[in-house]
Formats: C-alpha cells, structure tokens, sequence
C-alpha cells in the first residue's frame, strides 16, 4: 500500500491510521502545484482531482477521499478497533464526526491557505469562521473525553487532530477553545502521531 501525501495535509490523518494499524506502507510526496510525485509520476493518472491524500493499494486500485480512506482502513482492520461497526448507532455517530471535519472544519481552513494570502477584514471573517466550526468540538469535547467519540481513538481523532493543527500553520490561536487545545496535545503525543509527523518532516527524529 502507498500514500500519497504532502506534509502536514489532510493525508497526514491517513498516515497517522497507517502507523496507528501498523501497517506494512510507503509513502511518496506530492506536489500539489505541479502535479508530480517524488518519483515523477503524472500525479493526475493516479487522482485526477489532483489532491492528496490517494492510496494505491496492493491491487492497484487507487482510492481517494479522505474520510473514505480512513473508513476503509478501519474497516478492513477491524481488531484495531478504530471505527465503531457499520450499521450501529456508534457508527453513525462516528460518521457525523468525519463529516463534519470534511465539509465544515476542514473547508473553512481553505481561505488561509489561498495565495496571494488574505489580509485585514477578509482574513479576520476567515478566522472567525474556523473558530466558529472549532468551536463545534469544543462543545462536543467540553464533557472531559478523551476523543471525539468518547473513550477509545477512532479514525475521526486522527482527522480532527490533523485539521486543528492546521491553526499552527496559519497563525489562529486555540487559547478560546481549550478542549480543543488539550486535545491535539494528547493526540499529538500518540507515537502513531509522533511517527507521522517526523516521516513528514514536521518533526525532529529523537
Ligand atoms: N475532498 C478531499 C479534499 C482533499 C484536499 O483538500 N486535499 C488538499 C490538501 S489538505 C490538497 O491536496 N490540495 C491541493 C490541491 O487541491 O491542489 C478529501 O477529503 O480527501
């Protein structure tokens, strides 16, 4: 199996489940902007879309979508335990969670990220829109659990974590949203998070 990525992206959620599953994978950097692996593959022959995260799995089918992903690894893996069983009531839950980080929490990051980069009134309506969306976790953690679905590490930990990391990259603070805070400390301090992030660069080997 290989991931295809680009540091700190939302492909890094998939490379977390990966070490997290410990899994036998590769991985291999895209250049989002040019279309290009490390290894100089055509990155639209592998997504056409053109973004990561993609994973080709063993029989070369490619799979893309991040949330479905992460499902299909959990899925196929299911004495790790990381996505509750399909068609239960937990499950449900688990996919509300992951679709609320896709479409609500992760969009919101775009407008930081576009170039040339936002300024004044414009980047201040785009903070206060991913501190609104934040702030839906922040709620939902308020209660004292550990993750998002409650007691155990599911994939949308590793998603939620990869996304409200984001605010290290743009400059918006988390000090409003200490449940939030607290809870990238704790899954940044996961060995599977820790070995994601020094692959991807992001953090120095100990
Ligand atoms: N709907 C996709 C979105 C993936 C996405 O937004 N990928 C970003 C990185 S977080 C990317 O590769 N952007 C580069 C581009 O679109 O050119 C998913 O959820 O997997």
């Amino acid at each position: 199996m290989k991931l295809f990525y680009k540091a700190g992206a939302c492909s890094l959620a998939t490379h977390i489940v990966l070490h997290e599953l410990d899994l036998p994978f590769e991985i291999e950097s895209v250049d989002t902007s040019e279309k290009t692996t490390a290894s100089g593959r055509d990155f639209l022959q592998i997504n056409p879309d053109g973004y990561v995260p993609a994973v080709e799995l063993a029989d070369g089918n490619v799979l893309t979508e991040g949330a479905a992903i992460l499902q299909y690894l959990a899925d196929t893996h299911p004495d790790a335990g990381l996505a509750p069983a399909p068609g239960s009531w937990e499950r449900t839950q688990l996919h509300r969670h992951l679709n609320f980080i896709s479409a609500e929490l992760h969009k919101s990051f775009g407008p930081l990220f576009a170039k040339p980069a936002l300024e004044g009134a414009a980047r201040d309506a785009a903070v206060e829109k991913i501190g609104t969306k934040i702030g839906h976790f922040e709620r939902i953690l308020a209660d004292g659990r550990e993750f998002v679905t409650g007691k155990t590490f599911s994939v949308a930990d590793a998603y939620l974590f990869t996304v409200l990391n984001w605010t290290n990259f743009v400059g918006v603070s988390l000090e409003g949203h200490p449940h939030a805070k607290a809870f990238v400390e704790r899954i940044a301090a996961r060995p599977a998070t820790r070995a994601a992030l020094t692959a991807e660069g992001l953090l120095q080997a100990a």
